[in-house]
């Protein structure tokens, strides 16, 4: 018992920061993310933990995947990592991973770019860092693709309070 006290409290103390999504690795499938248009699907067979999101844009167009974190963490600073895999056979504009922020009155406050991923031959791990504003209620991060076509592939998306 004292030896399984002693794993536990080691393991709190050495743990990684709280991920702030839900399901930022996709193994739950698609829950807690919103689809802002492409066909999102889950699949196992190109994942770096289980599984990974796909999503699918036939034709050049928006495609945007989103979560609104839950938990109040205005004037902190985030961390928001992850990797993505980009089709190399399609023509790609930069992916972008984006922050919206907008006060209690849902008024927007911000919305910027955070990070663009490139295409390349294999996993791109991406990692910012994000100040959040003071005023800031709701924080949304999301994936952004413009004027693309092809498929992109998502897994093990965090994000952390500093
Ligand atoms: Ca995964």
């Amino acid at each position: 018992m004292r030896t399984l006290l002693v794993i536990l409290l080691a393991t709190l103390g050495l743990g990684a920061a709280e991920n702030l999504l839900t399901n930022g690795d996709f193994e739950a499938g698609t829950s807690g993310w919103s689809n802002n248009g492409g066909e999102l699907s889950v699949v196992k067979d190109r994942a770096v933990s289980g599984q990974a999101l796909k999503i699918s844009m036939k034709a050049p167009g928006e495609r945007n995947i989103s979560q609104k974190l839950s938990t109040p963490i205005a004037g902190q600073t985030l961390t928001i990592s992850g990797k993505a895999f980009l089709d190399e056979a399609n023509d790609w504009k930069p992916t972008l991973i984006y922050m919206f922020t907008q006060n209690a009155e849902f008024q927007k406050i911000d919305w910027k770019v955070l990070k663009m991923v490139q295409q390349a031959d294999d996993w791109n791990s991406f990692s910012v860092d994000a100040a959040i504003p003071n005023e800031a209620v709701h924080v949304t991060i999301g994936v952004f693709a413009k004027d693309s076509a092809g498929t992109i592939w998502l897994d093990d998306l965090s994000v952390t309070a500093k």
